[in-house]
């Protein structure tokens, strides 16, 4: 078969029987999947044979990039060793044994104990339940409630879907969990309005203690929140908002749990984004940049104060999952943790490609659609706009979104559309030429876009 003919028998084949992740089913059909088949560095290839460059990292996670050897390698000989045995009664196994070290000594103070999951969602769900033992535990359990934003993204499970505040999730599938309330985000370039970014911080944290009061201080266990929010469209708080919602958590004696899925492992130019913004998280689930998105591998960081009380109040915490702290994929994420620290990539993101990236994306500031730009470290959101001054946005949200992307992926780089705020989070690794090729393809898409939508 040639590659037309085998992409289309692919596609065929992914038609009739493959269901897709958040996608809407009758369009894929009608447009066709784009299979990716091979990728190396910062770049994917098509079936068709059609590179990519991919500032997506695929989604937030290929941190090392593509193509990494030694990640092979490791899997590799760990599947000839052990490639599988559970850490259920009384058994371990030592690449998770190892890899909870590292995973302490890399984390900020005061996360000493893992609990390790599959993804993102699960380790949410463990936050979940951990949150409500915790406070069963302590006496209190009608401390059941926890507050997050609208427009935040904890995963896809039930319990992911109801922390998160995405309106679209919870009217499918519904009802979502109990006890979960939602208050405003820190959007402050969508929702800030005529107060400075520093006073709507304030603002926004401050929706933290009115919620806490309206529901009771005593009813509320935790509070989550990703450091910036990711799939919410790169949203990047003001400088007074975690500092506030940190004193309010502290003040209620409420849980702070920080979701570092995508900040997580030097996205933000520090290990964490709890670094970035001088956090002190209770309980800390991550995954994506954990092993680079190479096997499926994430976990909850559990602070002292909660992990004394459920080791040594609780008797058997029962929660787990088949694959928790599975050896091939802990193996993997060890190598991946070696790799970050011996590239030194966390310092390349801190010192060298997010400030360059920063500089690069600052000539898109005066494209007639970029209402701003926004960046930390190797996370970027540019919202697109019809009036620059006002910040106003376009009549019916998504569209112009949309067709960015779309022209972003006829130009051969990867970028996402949360709505209409392009976003973007490439590999690690990637070179200062690469960051170019990056801005140079999003600005013919945008100028592609802004002449579609007669702005040009
Ligand atoms: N928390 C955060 C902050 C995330 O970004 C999850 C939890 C859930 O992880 P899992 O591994 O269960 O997917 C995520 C995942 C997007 C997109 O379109 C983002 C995510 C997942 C899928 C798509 O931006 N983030």
């Amino acid at each position: 078969m040639n590659q037309i003919d085998k992409t289309t028998h692919w596609q065929n084949i992914d038609q009739q029987h493959h269901m897709h992740p958040f996608t809407d089913t009758a369009d894929l059909n009608a447009r066709g999947t784009r299979i990716i088949t091979k990728a190396q560095g910062v770049y994917i290839e098509d079936s068709h044979g059609k590179r990519y460059i991919d500032g997506m990292a695929g989604l937030w996670c290929v941190n090392v990039g593509y193509g990494r050897k030694e990640l092979a390698d490791v899997a590799s000989r760990q599947m000839m060793e052990l490639p599988y045995y559970n850490n259920f009664f009384q058994c371990a196994n030592a690449p998770a044994i190892e890899l909870s070290q590292v995973l302490a000594d890399i984390t900020p103070d005061g996360l000493n104990h893992v609990f390790y999951a599959n993804s993102g969602s699960e380790a949410n769900d463990t936050v979940v339940r951990m949150v409500r033992q915790y406070w069963k535990l302590k006496g209190q359990p009608d401390r059941s409630h926890i507050i997050s934003r609208h427009n935040a993204y904890h995963g896809s499970t039930i319990a992911g879907a109801s922390l998160g505040g995405m309106a679209g999730m919870h009217s499918q599938g519904g009802p979502m969990l109990p006890n979960v309330a939602h208050i405003m985000q820190p959007y402050w370039f969508g929702e800030g309005g005529d107060h400075t970014p520093d006073e709507f911080g304030l603002i926004a944290a401050r929706a933290l203690e009115d919620k806490i009061l309206e529901l009771g201080a005593d009813k509320v266990g935790a509070f989550i929140g990703e450091p910036i929010q990711g799939a919410g469209g790169v949203i990047i708080p003001p400088a007074t908002y975690w500092p506030e919602i940190q004193r309010i958590c502290d003040k209620y004696d409420i849980l702070l749990v920080v979701d570092e899925v995508i900040c997580g492992f030097g996205r933000t130019g520090n290990w964490f984004g709890s670094d970035t913004f001088d956090i002190k998280p209770d309980l800390m689930p991550m995954a994506k940049g954990m092993s680079s998105g190479y096997l499926p591998i994430s976990a909850v960081m559990v602070g002292d104060r909660v992990a004394d009380v459920l080791i040594n109040q609780c008797g058997e915490f029962t929660h787990g999952f088949t694959y928790s702290g599975h050896p091939v994929c802990a193996a993997v994420a060890l190598e991946n943790i070696r790799i970050i620290r011996d590239e030194k990539l966390v310092e390349r993101v801190r010192d060298d490609i997010g400030p360059y990236l920063r500089k690069k994306l600052a000539s898109l500031a005066d494209h007639p659609l970029v209402g701003a730009v926004e960046s930390v470290g190797l996370i970027a959101g540019m919202p697109l706009v019809s009036d620059k001054k006002t910040r106003k946005g376009f009549e019916k949200p998504g569209t112009v979104g949309t067709i960015c992307r779309d022209f972003c992926v006829e130009h051969g780089v990867i970028m996402r559309a949360c709505g209409d705020r392009m976003v973007m989070s490439p590999p690690l690794v990637i070179s200062h030429s690469e960051i170019d090729e990056i801005v140079e393809k999003a600005t013919a898409a945008f100028d592609a876009t802004a002449r579609k939508i007669g702005k040009m």
